[in-house]
């Protein structure tokens, strides 16, 4: 047994005795890689964890205990999109999962507090958004559960310490990502024949950046970017640009909310249709009413791009804000 295991490392032991099931066994031992340091010294203790990782995910037991369906990174989505808080540890993940939602992840200076990802829905104009909170990427042990929960998801908010090493933390962990074919859709011209690949939007959080103190921190750091990363200075802890940074989540989305009107009748402003930028106004018909895509004849249409009631065919894309009444 090596030396200098944190304290937290007997108690997940002590759970790992007790568990019963093999998803439950999974979990502490996941759970034991992340506190367990990382040095020569521990080297054998982590492969014959992970060993034990695999083994119970493939054996046949498993499949009663640690079914897909259980895994805690199947979280069903929910809201107008689902946005992955991604990062090294300890660099306020979890911190801007509580500010920004409803949820309550735990918040720690030891790097590995949280070890299942947390989603929480965050309001913005009169729409929710998911945001999940997840386990650091490190180049020791990320469950492979985390890669497919980022690629299905919409958008990822890669976050770095701007009062530590932003850019080589930012390099390390979309390394990680471009190891497990995952890769910001920006730079999609430079993974040329790679259809494996997943591209997804990212946007990086320059997070504590508590006062004007930081801010030539985050000249340094934009201009190590270049132009390759879109960026936002943030601070969970001090609440700088927490309002803003829902604005780009929402702009990021490229959502577009659309109210429904019924003719003869106000437009119902509370509860708008969420389509993408792009879509139609036979895409919000559908949305409004089975039927109504197929029945339409045209629309009349109210916003800031279009005459008051204007007519416009099944083609139409609508702008953020606008009102349709669907004629059938
Ligand atoms: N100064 C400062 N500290 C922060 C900020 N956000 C988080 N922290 C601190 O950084 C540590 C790690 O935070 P946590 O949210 O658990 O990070 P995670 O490991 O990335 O989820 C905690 O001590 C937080 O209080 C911030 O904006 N500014
Ligand atoms: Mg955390």
């Amino acid at each position: 047994m090596p030396a200098n295991l944190p304290p937290g490392y007997f108690e997940i032991e002590k759970r790992l005795k007790d568990a019963k099931t093999p998803s439950e066994k999974v979990s502490c031992l996941e759970e034991m890689m992340s506190v367990i340091p990382k040095h020569k010294g521990t080297d054998k203790l982590r492969a014959e964890i992970r060993k034990k990782i695999s083994k119970l995910k493939v054996s046949p037991q498993s499949k009663k205990g640690a079914t897909r369906k259980e895994s805690a990174y199947n979280i069903n989505r929910e809201g107008a999109g689902q946005v992955i808080i991604s990062g090294p540890p300890n660099v306020g993940k979890s911190s801007l999962v509580a500010v920004l939602t409803n949820a309550t992840p735990e918040i720690s200076d030891s790097p590995h507090s949280t070890w299942k990802p947390t989603p929480g829905m965050m309001s913005i104009h009169d729409i929710q958004i998911q945001l999940i909170d997840t386990p650091p990427l490190n180049r020791d042990y990320v469950d492979k559960d985390l890669f497919d929960l980022i690629r299905r998801s919409d958008l990822l908010l890669l976050t770095v310490d701007i009062q530590g090493d932003p850019f080589q933390q930012l390099e390390e962990t979309a390394d990680i990502l471009k190891q497990n074919r995952i890769a910001p859709v920006r730079l999609k011209d430079r993974y040329p024949d790679q259809p494996r690949m997943t591209f997804l939007p990212f946007h990086v959080l320059a997070n504590k950046n508590d006062s004007e103190q930081f801010d030539e921190n985050v000249d340094i750091f934009a201009e190590l970017l270049e132009d390759d990363w879109p960026y936002l200075p943030v601070s969970a802890k001090t609440g700088r640009n927490m309002e803003l940074l829902k604005k780009v989540i929402f702009e990021r989305l490229e959502i577009v909310r659309v109210y429904s009107k019924t003719p003869g009748k106000p437009a119902d402003m509370k509860a708008p249709f969420v389509l993408k930028r792009g879509d139609t106004v036979e895409q919000f018909a559908a949305k409004v009413h089975m039927t109504f895509a197929e029945k339409m004849k045209h629309a009349r249409i109210w916003g800031d791009n279009v005459y008051d009631g204007q007519l416009v065919q099944r083609d139409h894309q609508p702008n953020d804000g606008d009102i349709v009444e669907i004629h059938i």
